[in-house]
């Protein structure tokens, strides 16, 4: 199952997202406009982290569906405001559309 979460983006290279954990080839940064939605807060990844990280690592947590893939959508900026309005198409243009939203 691959799980959006529409929030700061997300740290991709954090110990509990690791191992294909996290689609990195049609993530979406809508704050600066690019496909790289790297997170420079920390909330996306604290979210990321409750829904999806690696159990049994000995690191962080453990996510409620660990074997799902998340999807990260920037839409927040480091000041957790957002910036714009994702109109409601924008993700049906990803190839496999998610079937659960976190925003
Ligand atoms: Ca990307
Ligand atoms: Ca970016
Ligand atoms: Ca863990």
């Amino acid at each position: 199952m691959l799980i959006a979460v529409i929030d700061t983006g997300m740290d991709y290279n954090h110990p509990d997202l690791r191992g294909g954990r996290v689609r990195t080839d049609i993530d979406r940064d809508f704050v600066n406009n690019d496909e790289d939605a790297m997170d420079d807060h920390g909330h996306g990844a604290f979210v990321a982290g409750i829904a999806a990280a690696n159990t049994n690592n000995g690191q962080g947590i453990a996510g409620v569906c660990p074997g799902c893939q998340v999807l990260p959508i920037t839409v927040l900026r480091r000041t957790a405001r957002v910036r714009q309005t994702v109109e409601p198409g924008a993700l049906s243009t990803q190839p496999r559309p998610a079937r659960r939203l976190s925003a």
